[in-house]
């Protein structure tokens, strides 16, 4: 598991470089957005489930079939799993995200689930658009609380997006 430090160090170190211009003006963006960062993953921190249960009712307002007979997410059971993997994702969310780096969520979230998304049937483009209502909310609640809502924090979000959308899970 990496973060931006790391990352950064890993990189310089494979040439034998010392740190440039480039590098301290990343570690300056990265140092200079941490308090901003720290302070977002605790307001998702005590919010994280009321944000998974809105994020939840909006999905499924807005996509009605996934909890229809036939839909992927019909059974509370699988209601339930749907739930539970939103939560996964606004955690790591938040873990990327103090991290400046997306090697956490390649690490721990995104490997195998495609196969595993696969196998159950799991629709992609939901739970992409899924994640993306997490994000507005999240970026709604940070703004409230008077935090500098910078690309930092969409960044988790969109990355997994991707990740999950071009996989054709
Ligand atoms: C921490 C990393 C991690 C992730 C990401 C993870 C995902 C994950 N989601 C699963 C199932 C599932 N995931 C969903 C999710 C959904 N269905 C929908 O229609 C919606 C679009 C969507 C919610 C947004 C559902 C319904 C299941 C159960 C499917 C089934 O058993 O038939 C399963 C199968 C095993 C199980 O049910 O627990 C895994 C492994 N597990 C992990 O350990």
């Amino acid at each position: 598991m990496r973060d931006a430090v790391t990352s950064l160090i890993q990189n310089y170190d494979r040439t034998g470089r010392y740190l440039d211009r480039d590098a301290i003006d990343d570690l300056k963006g990265y140092f200079n957005s941490g308090l901003a960062r720290i302070s977002a993953a605790a307001v998702i921190n005590s919010n994280a489930a009321a944000i998974v249960k809105l994020a939840g009712v909006t999905l499924f307002e807005q996509v009605p079939e996934l909890i229809r007979p036939g839909g992927n997410a019909y059974t509370t059971r699988r209601y339930a799993a749907c739930l539970r993997d939103m939560d996964y994702y606004l955690r790591y969310a938040s873990y990327a995200m103090i991290a400046g780096d997306m090697d956490v969520l390649d690490e721990r979230v995104l490997n195998g689930l495609r196969e595993v998304y696969n196998s159950l049937g799991v629709p992609s483009g939901p739970t992409v658009l899924g994640i993306q209502i997490m994000k507005d909310i999240v970026r709604q609640q940070v703004a409230e609380a008077g935090i500098d809502a910078g690309a930092y924090l969409d960044e988790p979000f969109d990355y997994m997006c991707r990740q999950l959308g071009e996989k054709d899970i």
